[in-house]
């Protein structure tokens, strides 16, 4: 089956009619489709579509904006099962989490449908006399959103629903290991009733993905991915004045004190780590014990992975699915093998999974390291992968060391019944997340994401603060007391 790209309400091949392959990763004989391999000239187009289209978008009032996002909400909530079917062939994790994933969208939907009735603004008073002063949210443009493989409803329905809401115009191009979900995404927003050329989906690589940032009829920039490509994009979106928000790599820690809840904090480090077969930038990649209770620990946690059963998202009984491609399956490899030859311990996994007819996709065993040291690069690089490095410590305070000291600072947990460490870990942990007796994933769709040092560059997803990104802010004055005030200065004579 070959998909098209969506520009201006049409349908259509790439300009060049390149298309790329898409194969489901638990068994790489299974092909999804055959779709555009978009280059400049495509994404030229699309931006151009959308910024016709925005002229009249902008003027749609918000309220109404939102009627089309809930009913957006209403066609996934009725599609979920379908969509998180396709959604576990296309990129691997299992059918539960696919299924969470659908309803990060459903969530994001009904919120971003709600503030179409709020996206306020500031009113407050003059200095002057007679004098009327506000502020008002106006939409910017044309909205590039370039979105990752692991989230591919979700992260899109954070970026997407918000930049529509606000009345900007979007260009979308998702990542090459989604193509499907997007296509599948795209429809659900037409059949809700967005207006031709208000979203225009480019598939596509680098290339595609390029081309939207340097488009001068791009306005802003919102990406998810790795620090490396965002760094990049940061710098081209610099050239060119545009607003960009970055949410990038992770390596999360969950740090588990000797009074902590241990079935409570087993349960929370096994999915963490493991959920979305460690391919989260959430995912819990470190895992600090207190000396206390380590061994006792690492006993448990073993039996459980031990457990652990690797397949097709799609059948019944799976806990972890494959990992996205071949490049991820030889990247999580090396690094199983660069931590070995630093010294730490593989207790258990560590090798690419075949045998029960695992072969034809791209499985690795869950793996747990012990003896790592905080300088490891197991400890220190993200991997994203099913690949926990567990270090020991002696005190709070040098756990805290310990998890602050990573150039990230996504997301991190605290498992701990002590009311005071709970209270400074909310202070002092250095991520834009922190969890308590919670592993480091399940962010909700109302609250903001994302994170402080190379994680992210200060902007949020979710919550209202996205509406911020998305939006400019402008200041109105109306004088009505019919003679010049010269604000500081009529006020202050002397
Ligand atoms: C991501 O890892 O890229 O909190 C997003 C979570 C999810 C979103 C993760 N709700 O893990």
């Amino acid at each position: 089956m070959t998909f098209q790209n969506f520009i201006g309400g049409t349908w259509k091949p790439s300009a060049s009619k390149k298309t790329f392959l898409k194969v489901n990763p638990a068994n790489i004989d299974d092909v999804i489709g055959k779709f555009p391999q978009s280059s400049r000239a495509d994404v030229r187009e699309a931006a151009e579509a959308a910024r016709d289209a925005y002229k009249h978008w902008r003027l749609v009032p918000a309220p109404k904006r939102g009627d089309i996002l809930r009913k957006a909400g209403m066609i996934l909530e009725a599609r979920k099962d379908e969509l998180a079917r396709e959604m576990t062939r296309e990129m691997g994790k299992i059918f539960a989490e696919t299924k969470g994933d659908v309803q990060e969208g459903i969530d994001t939907a009904y919120y971003a449908a709600t503030e179409g009735r709020r996206l306020f603004g500031h009113t407050v008073p003059s200095e002057l006399p007679n004098k009327f002063a506000m502020s008002v949210r106006q939409p910017i443009g044309v909205a590039g959103c370039i979105t990752p493989w692991n989230f591919p409803l979700a992260i899109p329905s954070w970026k997407i629903f918000p930049a529509l809401l606000c009345g900007n115009a979007v260009v979308f191009k998702p990542a090459m290991e989604t193509p499907k979900t997007a296509q599948l995404f795209v429809e659900v927003l037409i059949e809700a009733g967005v207006p031709d050329g208000v979203l225009n989906l480019v598939q596509g690589g680098d290339e595609a993905g390029k081309a939207v940032v340097d488009d001068p009829n791009v306005n802003l920039i919102s990406f998810t991915g790795s620090s490396q490509t965002g760094a990049i994009v940061a710098q081209n979106c610099a050239k060119r004045h545009k607003r960009v928000s970055l949410e990038m790599g992770g390596k999360n820690a969950i740090v588990l004190m000797d009074d902590a809840d241990l079935k409570l904090a087993l349960d929370g480090v096994v999915w963490g780590a493991f959920g979305t077969t460690g391919q989260r930038c959430t995912a819990t990649s470190r895992l600090l014990l207190h000396e206390k209770i380590h061994d006792k620990f690492l006993d448990m946690l073993l039996k459980r992975v031990e457990k652990l059963k690797l397949g097709y998202g799609n059948d019944e009984g799976i806990d972890v699915g494959p990992v996205i491609n071949e490049t991820q399956l030889k990247r999580v490899l090396n690094y199983i093998e660069i931590g070995k030859s630093e010294g730490a311990k593989c207790l258990i996994g560590g090798k690419r999974a075949t045998g029960n007819g695992l072969g034809k996709g791209y499985f690795i065993e869950p793996t747990v390291f012990a003896n790592v040291k905080p300088d490891h690069r197991i400890a220190q690089e993200e991997i994203f992968g099913p690949v926990l490095s567990v270090m020991k410590f002696k005190t709070f305070e040098e756990a805290t060391q310990i998890l602050n000291g990573v150039r990230y600072g996504l997301s991190s947990s605290l498992y701990t019944k002590n009311v005071n460490l709970a209270f400074q870990a909310m202070r002092d942990f250095e991520t834009g997340i922190t969890y308590i007796n919670a592993p480091t994933i399940g962010a909700e769709a109302h609250l903001p994401f994302g994170g402080v040092k190379e994680t992210g560059n200060g902007h949020r997803e979710g919550g209202w603060q996205v509406y911020d990104f998305f939006s400019e802010t402008k200041t109105i004055y109306v004088d009505f007391s019919g003679s010049l005030q010269r604000a500081q200065i009529d006020n202050y004579e002397s």
